[in-house]
Order: structure tokens, then sequence, then C-alpha cells
């Protein structure tokens, strides 16, 4: 791994922890238990990678990110335990281990996932809830409110889900389809992970845009590949899940080498949107990496 992704790596995840730690610490509460149990998984932690990489490419402390790394990460987990219950993709293994609803139970990963998703917001802008926030101006912890919101609400990722869950099992759909799903379920999130980034950095207003356009061009690569890997052993979810339900997946649409390819034509065209004027090789590299994940 690189040592500036190693050291952000590192650096997001002491200042997780902690925040999980001291606003989570009641071990009495299940609904505390699941929420940490839920947040502290072995998670790659991309989404936070991506907001300190684009915080940092513009000659900032990638400390300043942290907050936005956290919000988008919290919202990605709940994502994955909402959508790992019985009345979703009714998956029992996730980050290898049990699934949220089960380790608990259903109404309590439900609640859990619940409270993260509305905690999310609160890392941004309630510093007695989370101290890194305090870094942030208020029109900063305006603008990634905005942000954030518009990516994972009714007209983003929840959107990408509603469309999944329709077509799964169609057995007929377009690469159109396809793109229009994962933009809201995948792209969406990635893309606000990258725009929260240059939020933090004090960017003007058509950076932030390109940062966002990026980002989801990076996340239609990351799924592109993460339907490759559904055969794949090391990934912490359970073999096969995809093709078993019928879901619609790039994979159903291509040959293996031609959503690899395509990955790739999505990373290219992300990486034109890039702003000039900035030290974008980090972020550069880092994006190229997630082309040959193996989980
Ligand atoms: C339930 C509202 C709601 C939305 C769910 C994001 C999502 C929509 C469902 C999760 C399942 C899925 C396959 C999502 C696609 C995005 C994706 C590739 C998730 C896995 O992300 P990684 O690989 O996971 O970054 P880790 O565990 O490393 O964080």
């Amino acid at each position: 791994m690189d040592a500036m992704v190693s050291k952000n790596l590192k650096i997001f995840s002491d200042a997780f922890n902690k925040m999980v730690e001291s606003s989570w610490s009641d071990r009495e509460s299940r609904l505390h238990q699941a929420v940490t149990y839920c947040l502290s998984g072995e998670g790659k932690r991309v989404r936070a990678l991506l907001s300190m990489l684009v915080c940092e490419s513009y000659g900032k402390d990638s400390s300043v990110a942290v907050p936005a790394g956290m919000a988008v990460e919290m919202i990605h987990a709940y994502s994955l335990a909402h959508d790992d219950l019985p009345c979703m993709d009714n998956d029992d293994w996730r980050r290898g281990r049990p699934s949220l609803h089960r380790a608990f139970d259903e109404a309590t990963a439900l609640l859990a996932g619940d409270a993260i998703l509305t905690d999310a917001m609160r890392v941004l802008v309630d510093q007695d809830f989370n101290q890194a926030c305090s870094q942030l101006t208020d029109h900063q912890k305006v603008l990634s409110l905005r942000e954030l919101t518009r990516a994972a609400g009714g007209h983003g990722m929840v959107f990408g889900q509603d469309q999944d869950m329709y077509w799964t099992g169609k057995g007929h759909y377009s690469i159109e389809v396809l793109e229009t799903i994962h933009r809201g379920k995948t792209g969406g999130l990635i893309g606000a992970a990258c725009a929260l980034g240059a939020i933090a950095a004090g960017a003007q207003e058509s950076d932030i845009r390109r940062w966002r356009d990026f980002g989801v061009l990076v996340g239609l690569a990351f799924q592109a590949v993460d339907d490759t890997l559904d055969q794949a052993s090391n990934t912490g979810k359970s073999l096969g899940k995809d093709a078993e339900q019928g879901k619609l997946t790039f994979l159903a649409l291509h040959s293996r080498e031609q959503v690899l390819e395509l990955a790739s034509k999505y990373t290219e065209e992300a990486l034109k949107l890039i702003p000039s004027n900035i030290d974008s090789q980090s972020i550069r590299e880092f994006v190229k990496t997630l082309i040959f994940r193996q989980k």
C-alpha cells in the first residue's frame, strides 16, 4: 500500500475508533452494542480515504477531511446492514463475520442502521459528539450536509437500491438501467466522498463539482470490479450471491474481461476530470489500484 494511503488509513481509523468508542460506549444498551459492531467491521475504508486524498491534493492536512470520511463510512455501513436484512438481500455474512441482524436480531439491526444514518449527519456538525468537526466552518458544514443528503437519500442511494430491487430477477435490462442503478447505489456516495474532501479543503465550487463527477465514475468502476468478485472467496461476503438472486450486474451483460475493461474506461474518464492546478498523484495512484483489487 502506498505510504500516503497507509498514513491516512491510520489517521482515519484512530479517529473513527475513538469517536465510536466515546459516542457509543454504553455496554448495557443493545442498540449501542449493535452500532459499535456495525461500525467496527473490517471495511476497506475506501470512501474515507478518497475524502482525505482529495483534501490532501490541495496541500491541506488530511485530518480536516476526517469528519467527511466518518460521515460517508457511516452511511455506507448503514446501507450494508439494511441491504443484508431478510426483506432485501437476506445475507448472513458481511465483512468476514455474521451480518448485523444475524449477530443481533432484525429489529435491532434496523434501529442500529437508522441511528447510524442519522448520526452520520451529526458527526459533521456537532462537536460535542465529534470533536474533529470543529475544524470545519459553518458554511463547509452546510455544503457537506447538502452534498451527502443528495447522494444518500431518495434521489440517490435509496433510489438506486429501489431500482435494483425492482429489476432483480426480471432477466431483461440494458446497460443504461444498470448504470442508473449503480450511479445511485454506489456512484453517488463515492461522488459525495470526493466532493466532501474538496469542501473540507476549501476548494471552489467548480472543483467540488468536478470531484463529485470524478467520484461517480470511480464508483461505477468500483462496482464493475465488485461484480467480478461475486465468486471470489476473500471478500468477506457470501459467495455467488448475485448470480443466485438474479441480480442485475455488469457480469450479466458482459464477459469478465469486458467488465474489467469497462472499469478501466470509467477510471480513465474520471482521471480526466481532476483539476489541473493541484498535486493529484496519490489519488490518481489510489483509484488505479481499485481496479486491480481482489476483495
Ligand atoms: C439499503 C438504503 C439501502 C441501500 C443499500 C449500497 C447498497 C445500497 C447496498 C450494499 C450492497 C452493495 C453490493 C452495494 C454496492 C456498493 C459496494 C460495492 C459495496 C461494498 O463496498 P466495499 O467493498 O465494502 O467498499 P467494505 O466492506 O470494504 O466497506
